[in-house]
């Protein structure tokens, strides 16, 4: 089935089939969001017809499959990446033109489908649609939440959260699998029978199954997205409602749903909540159980499942995994529990994200013995064994009554990687110290990659056509063949087209912001943009520490060639992070401030876009200038962002910290704005008393911003409001703002005087483009294939 012979013609009658048959309605009546439906069942009944034929040959060949256990994905839009993986872009176009409808307007209706927090959900979502491109048979496994990510509005400045819901719309990607539902029990006890451990649980809930169809480019390939949803075992009393119990007739389901009801909003403090211990068991335990299902229905013996099963845990929310699966093997199986220890640990691997030991995730051992009695038993007995293979040396899943999440994924997993190649070296220096000693050949690294599908071909088509007119097509799936626009650098005919996609998707960028925000900025100013969650390691802070220190510079000497530039951020901090909420109320009242001063606001803009996600991404990343990528060093595991801006010719200004080190290392010294401490250094300097004291008298223009801060120059009615966050930076400054101020200043005037330059600017633009091609999600899925899974592609028919 070849997906392109489909006509514009064909589309449209599709379109207009749904739209009645469907949708039950005419076009004389159908509001816009009712043609994004139909538009999205004509598209789906084509990826379907793919999705089926790489189902079949998967059956057919019985490979060794992946599954990718994450709590989170953060998949963003679903049509767009669909038409563009299918090649149906001509068609989806030219059918809504005769249908008088704009293609643009009809993409920006669908919601996005925040299923996750920031990079790591992200990430997840990237891999799925590597996998399905280059043909490797893999299952996503999730939660179905009903309210993804809170959305995020602004109200005098501050954060204010309101429920998304995302599901409240009709979503034409997911099928309900009704005869795949797994019973997944908590509590209760464990008695022995026969010899056996006998779990039985006391409360039950249902995961319901509902699948997501994950296209591949070209339609290649297709796999499945199987997100849970928990539903009541026995859903609706009628008893008691007739009973006139009318509340507590409904009990049972409001319990079972509160399971998938809602994403815990915060992605760096494992929080020890119950529901979330829950929901981390609820989707773990019926993932397994479905894995085995399908091991089982194909006739394998059961000391082959590493053979037929990569199983890869996204950081430590499914850890539970392991202790499940012995469990799953041994109590239920009667596998000997050293072997199945050993057969567990032969599919299981495990992905670290990050080494804040806030985000590692420790449950106390009370609340895990009463919610999963079973599981706290076995990881004693993991423990135990894990101590016996190494007499003498023994490192201890278990700490001052509580369990370490991290601890037991690392023992239970036969590889572990960490994210970029400086964040797996710190692993084995810190976290994981001791049990790398243990297990040397365990830690791998796979740097992190972005799909250029949707972060270049679909998000910049602009630039992707130049691209694809100077070098070909092969590069959307082969994206080191970028390197073959070297030549072109020096070539002032190419350099100025390159300019000129970046001057009209700025030029864009402004026409959006004027319409949908009501601000004007000019597009031909320096476009500087941090975008990513709201954190102090991140410190959007020391961007806007700048930002004071540069306004009151430009005020002094207003004549003095200022480079104009628009400072962009956005981004959601977890509704109870208060600090990170104070850092937006600065950002915003410093903006009111700026933004109105009839002096410097030619030179310089201060905007924060609210509500930040995919979409806003895809729209802001081709119009960037500067890519602010400036956490301390040590502390950014990875970063993505920073890949998506360099490819898209926004070089960084950024610290050695995460994969900015493998960019620089790729785009060279002279494309990158460095600075700052390195890891090493920020250690030395976080032991030197007075760091910051001695930093804020070393720079006046550091002491003269935060001076103004306190003194309520951007808070006039309520002078203190910051006295927190400034005792924060003159005291403590843990992630050490103040001592890498001057070094950040001096870069943002290196890279101004680049800006000045054209020729100058756009060569370095172009280099990123060119020499950031080893950043594809593609490479990273290549690498967790031949170092951690073992597996092969598959093709379709
Ligand atoms: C993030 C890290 O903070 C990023 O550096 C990294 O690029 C991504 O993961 C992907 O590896 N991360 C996150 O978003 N949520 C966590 N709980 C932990 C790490």
């Amino acid at each position: 089935m070849e997906a392109y012979s489909l006509t514009a013609a064909d589309m449209r009658d599709s379109i207009l089939r749904h739209l009645a048959y469907e949708l039950g309605t005419d076009p004389g009546h159908a509001t816009l969001h009712d043609w994004r439906i139909a538009l999205s069942l004509a598209v789906r009944d084509r990826l379907v017809d793919r999705w089926f034929a790489a189902n079949r040959a998967t059956r057919a060949a019985q490979p060794k499959r992946v599954y990718y256990l994450s709590m989170e994905f953060l998949i963003g839009r679903l049509l767009e990446d669909a038409i563009v993986n299918l090649r149906l872009e001509e068609q989806a176009g030219t059918a809504l033109a005769d249908l008088g409808l704009d293609f643009d307007a009809v993409i920006q209706n669908e919601p996005d489908a925040a299923l996750g927090n920031g990079g790591l959900g992200r990430l997840a979502a990237c891999f799925m649609e590597s996998l399905a491109t280059i043909g490797c048979p893999a299952f996503g496994y999730g939660i179905r939440y009903e309210n993804g990510l809170f959305r995020q509005s602004f109200q005098d400045g501050r954060q204010i959260e309101e429920p998304e819901d995302w599901l409240s719309q009709f979503h034409a990607w997911e099928f309900e699998r009704r005869d795949v539902a797994q019973e997944i029990r908590f509590g209760g006890e464990v008695t022995q029978k026969d010899g056996r451990a006998v779990w039985t649980g006391a409360e039950a809930v249902i995961a319901a199954a509902f699948d997501t169809p994950i296209i591949g480019w070209k339609g290649r390939w297709a796999n499945t997205l199987r997100l849970w949803s928990a539903q009541p075992l026995h859903g609706f009393d009628l008893a008691r409602f007739n009973r006139g119990e009318y509340a507590a007739a409904a009990e049972p389901e409001a319990l079972a749903r509160t399971i998938s009801r809602v994403l815990y909003p915060d992605d760096t403090t494992g929080q020890g909540k119950e529901l979330r211990l829950k929901q981390e068991y609820f989707f773990t335990a019926a993932s397994l159980r479905d894995i085995l299902r399908r091991f089982e229905a194909e006739g394998g013996a059961l000391a082959d499942l590493p053979k037929k099963a990569a199983i890869q845990l996204n950081d430590t929310h499914p850890a539970i995994a392991g202790p499940e699966l012995v469990r799953l093997l041994h109590d239920e199986r009667g596998m000997a529990l050293d072997e199945a220890i050993a057969t567990a640990r032969g599919c299981l691997s495990y992905t670290n994200h990050t080494l804040m030991p806030e985000a590692l995730e420790r449950w106390s051992e009370d609340l895990m013995s009463q919610l999963l009695p079973r599981h706290m038993q076995l990881i004693e007995r993991i423990d135990e064994a894990h101590a016996a293979e190494m007499p003498g040396r023994r490192v201890t899943l278990r700490e001052n009554g509580e369990v370490k999440m991290g601890e037991i994924a690392f023992t239970m997993a036969h590889k572990v990687n960490g994210v970029s190649a400086l964040h797996t070296d710190l692993m084995k220096e810190t976290v994981f110290a001791d049990l790398h000693r243990l297990h040397p050949d365990r830690i791998v690294n796979e740097t992190n990659g972005v799909t250029p599908r949707r972060w270049l071909l679909s998000a910049n088509p602009r630039l992707s056509r130049l691209i694809t007119e100077t070098i070909g097509e092969g590069w959307v799936d082969d994206l080191e063949q970028l390197d073959r626009l070297e030549a072109s650098i020096s070539d002032p005919g190419f350099l100025d087209a390159y300019a000129k996609a970046k001057r009209e998707n700025k030029q864009d960028f402004a026409e959006w912001l004027a319409a949908e925000q009501g601000v004007r900025v000019d597009p031909e100013a320096l476009f500087d943009v941090q975008i990513k969650r709201i954190h102090e390691y991140k410190r959007q802070h020391l961007n806007i520490l700048e930002t004071v220190a540069l306004w009151r510079e430009i005020k002094a000497n207003p004549g003095a060639g200022w480079v104009p530039r628009v400072k962009i951020f956005a981004g959601k901090a977890a509704p109870g992070y208060v600090f990170a909420k104070e850092i937006i109320h600065l950002i915003n009242d410093v903006a009111e401030v700026l933004n109105a001063d009839p002096v410097t606001s030619p030179y310089l803009k201060v905007l924060f876009l609210p509500n930040y996600n995919v979409s806003l991404a895809e729209r802001l990343i081709p119009a960037a200038d500067l890519s602010e990528q400036i956490s301390t060093a040590g502390k950014e595991a990875s970063g993505t962002g920073n890949m998506k801006f360099a490819l898209n010719g926004a070089p960084t200004i950024g610290t050695l910290d995460g994969a900015n080190v493998e960019i620089r290392d790729r785009v060279g010294a002279r494309n990158f704005f460095l600075f700052g401490m390195t890891a090493q250094e920020v250690e030395a300097r976080r032991a030197v008393p007075d760091h910051a004291r001695q930093a804020i008298q070393a720079d006046p223009r550091l002491g003269g911003a935060l001076k103004a801060i306190s003194q309520g120059a951007f808070s006039p009615s309520d002078k203190h409001r910051y006295r927190g966050v400034v005792a924060n930076l003159t005291g403590q400054d843990y992630f050490l703002v103040c001592s890498d101020f001057t070094a950040y200043w001096d870069a943002q005037r290196r890279a101004e005087a680049a800006f000045a330059d054209p020729a100058v600017w756009h060569r370095g633009a172009a280099c990123n483009t060119a020499r950031a091609g080893w950043f594809s999600s593609d490479r990273t899925i290549r690498g967790y294939m031949t170092d951690i899974w073992g597996t092969v592609p598959l093709a379709a028919e």
